[in-house]
């Protein structure tokens, strides 16, 4: 089969302005129209977006406003010749979404996330896209007892069916996290996203976006969460970047705290054929609070040089020799030899 070439994305929250939860910004904040050329400057192909990304403060907007932000911002992508890969609703700020989203105790609050979501596939769908991406921040307990997480269960696919009733033509991308914000996440893994998808009115519309820290925060290999979802068919989208074991979501770049598990993911994707189907590249990944400004988008261009490297390495990997060494059960000798072709000449 030919080889194929990847296209890439990233979210105007990737170019972030450093503040942690001890402390402020240490950037100032860029425009839009400054991200966009920045965006194509860098070789990348397509945006993804949260809802008030494309339309901000969209809560206090009326629908005619958005539909005019919206048309207005796709003749901006369109100019640029960039397209939009997906659009996710942020349920997480609106004080709505204080005890959860869709898993809200309070029957309006629940109410508010779905009309949220509706008002998103609106703005996909001018945007051009079908891809509607759910990372669900805040649906998990920080107190267990203080939700029942069978009944979060039912209001989960309620909400996902609501969407999917919506529009007969949107998919939606479920990315799993096990924690943060949350103490404990409803659905924490590529196999939770996916079992919950079977429960709604069109399981086939529903399918997952795997990003690495979040596999690794589980404690699981992200690329087996790829071959994982690529099994279904349902790997629609991806966050890749990195992270350093059990710590907060770090979302370092591509390959920075451990290239092997970086080189594992571009070959699973590579066996699987992802990206023919026109699925984008993601890099959810943030520059270190410590960058200058002079430096903000390296993490951006590295992830995707990177990447690009370790597609290099997936293909030239030697399959026939690692055959012999697996027929032979010599896993150490196969062993030295991913480490020895990581590292090259
Ligand atoms: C946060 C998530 C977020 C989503 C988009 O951990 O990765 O950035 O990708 O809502
Ligand atoms: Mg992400």
């Amino acid at each position: 089969m030919a080889k194929h070439t990847y296209k890439f994305c990233f979210g105007p929250w990737n170019i972030s302005e450093g503040q942690d939860p001890y402390g402020p910004p240490v950037r100032s904040p860029q425009s839009f129209d400054w991200k966009l050329k920045q965006l194509k400057r860098l070789g990348f192909d397509a945006m993804m977006f949260h809802d008030d990304d494309a339309v901000p403060e969209i809560d206090t907007k009326s629908d005619a406003q958005v539909r005019k932000e919206v048309r207005e911002l796709r003749q901006k992508l369109n100019d640029a010749g960039v397209a939009a890969e997906m659009v996710a609703p942020r349920l997480w700020f609106d004080p709505r979404t204080i005890d959860g989203a869709f898993t809200s105790n309070d029957p309006q609050c629940r109410k508010y996330a779905i009309q949220r979501s509706l008002r998103c596939i609106d703005v996909a769908r001018q945007l051009g896209t079908d891809l509607i991406v759910l990372w669900l921040a805040r649906e998990g307990s920080y107190i267990r007892e203080s939700k029942n997480a069978r009944q979060c269960m039912d209001y989960l696919v309620e909400a996902v069916d609501a969407m999917l009733a919506y529009d007969k033509k949107i998919r939606i991308s479920i990315e799993p996290k096990p924690n943060e914000p949350m103490d404990q996440a409803y659905l924490p893994t590529i196999g939770h996203a996916l079992a919950l998808a079977q429960l709604t009115r069109d399981p086939k519309r529903v399918g997952c976006v795997m990003e690495s820290a979040h596999a690794i925060l589980v404690g699981l290999d992200p690329a087996d969460e790829i071959d994982f979802a690529m099994s279904f068919g349902k790997l629609w989208s991806l966050h890749l970047n990195d992270q350093n074991g059990l710590k907060f979501d770090q979302d370092k770049p591509f390959g920075s705290a451990n290239l092997r598990v970086a080189f594992n993911q571009v070959r699973a994707l590579e066996r699987n054929g992802y990206g023919r189907k026109g699925e984008y590249v993601g890099f959810d990944v943030h520059p270190f609070r410590t960058t200058k400004v002079e430096h903000w988008l390296a993490h951006l261009e590295n992830s995707r040089r990177t990447f690009l490297k370790l597609v290099q390495k997936a293909r030239t990997f030697n399959e026939k020799q690692a055959r012999t060494l697996i027929k032979n059960r010599d896993y150490a000798a196969l062993d030295q030899m991913v480490i020895e072709h990581l590292l090259g000449k």
